[in-house]
């Protein structure tokens, strides 16, 4: 109810919505009415009250709700279903979890904190309270199994993309798809899935973007390969993370449709355009064994292809190898 009020003062941003009309349209007593506007003002949001006019929004805070994202939300698959969660192990984990339990197509979980952030093969994902983007989208594509890579270099794709239309950062990607600002990661995705054979059940793609961390804010051990959006505004301001996540889903959709409709090419063409990767030396560790060689190009099915200084040429999926540039962080 609280979101549904919030969505009818923001279509009315210009102007004061009565008391009247807003609980006529939920259906609501006045008194009720006044309830949740008081717990929106608790929320931080500045709004005008006036006995004549009615309310009147003033501000909106940095909020994470389901009501502030699905506004003006741009995309039809996408967002349909958003839960929000103040702190939550992984958002990956729970959107697995309603994955399993049959959730729709494009749900979306996201969290102002995560106590158990997951990077991928084990790893550990950093997810300060309050000053990140920790969300994680279940997608059912129903193409098959050989999507999932295409998919996860998609959603790179996606990131940049978002991360230049809302804030206007221009971002490399790292195989597979670590997003990187002037060679410091901004942002890490975590590709899981659920699947038949011959078909994909689910797939949950997990994103986590550092958006207001000063370089205080990350732990030590990551303070040399770590950054922020903020530290690449312009003016250094706080940006609203609800901007960016809807950014993030318009782009994600729109390529999500691509690989739905096969445009798989344009896909793999836009990930070279932004790769660090590509021409550059880079370590793969497949297994037990290491190969030192340069990074040459994709396959039109989403794996790297490695020349080696072996001779041969390897190609690589991002979930059988670790690529680690030699030549610094990237
Ligand atoms: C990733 O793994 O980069 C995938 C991260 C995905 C995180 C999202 S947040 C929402 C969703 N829910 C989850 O539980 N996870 C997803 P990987 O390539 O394995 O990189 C992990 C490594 O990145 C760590 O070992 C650290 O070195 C580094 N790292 C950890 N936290 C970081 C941070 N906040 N910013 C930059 N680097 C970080």
């Amino acid at each position: 109810m609280k979101d549904i009020i919030l969505q009818k003062l923001k279509e009315n941003i210009s102007g004061y919505v009565s008391g009247e009309a807003l609980s006529s349209a939920l259906n609501v007593s006045r008194t009720a009415v006044w309830k949740y506007i008081k717990e929106l003002k608790k929320d931080g949001y500045l709004i005008d009250s006036s006995t004549r006019k009615g309310y009147k929004l003033d501000f909106s805070p940095d909020i994470l709700s389901a009501g502030e994202l699905q506004f003006n939300l741009e995309t039809s698959i996408l967002g349909r279903k958003i839960f929000c969660f103040e702190s939550i192990d992984s958002t990956n984990s729970y959107a697995k979890k309603i994955a399993a339990e049959g959730c729709e197509d494009g749900t979306v979980v996201i969290a102002d904190v995560q106590t158990a952030g997951r990077g991928r093969l084990g790893r550990t994902w950093d997810s300060t309270g309050g000053k990140g983007i920790w969300m994680s989208v279940v997608l059912r594509p129903s193409g098959s199994l050989e999507d999932v890579q295409i998919i996860t270099l998609a959603a790179s794709v996606a990131v940049v993309n978002a991360l230049k239309g809302a804030v206007g950062v221009e971002a490399g990607i790292k195989w597979p798809n670590d997003i990187i600002l002037k060679g410091k990661k901004v942002c890490g995705i975590l590709t899981e899935m659920s699947s038949e054979i011959d078909r994909i059940n689910y797939l949950v793609i997990g994103i986590g973007v550092n958006v207001n961390h000063n370089p205080e804010d990350f732990p030590e051990s990551l303070r040399d390969s770590a950054t922020s959006l903020k530290s690449h505004s312009a003016d250094g301001f706080i940006l609203e993370r609800s901007q960016i996540i809807k950014r993030i889903l318009v782009e994600l959709e729109v390529i999500y449709k691509k690989v739905l409709n096969g445009s798989i090419p344009e896909i793999v063409q836009a990930w070279k355009r932004y790769s660090v990767t590509l021409g550059r030396e880079v370590k793969l560790k497949i297994k037990d064994c290491e190969h030192v060689g340069v990074a040459k190009d994709v396959t039109a099915d989403g794996k790297l292809v490695v020349s080696c200084n072996d001779g041969i040429v390897r190609e690589v999926m991002s979930g059988e190898v670790q690529v680690r540039g030699l030549l610094g962080y990237i």
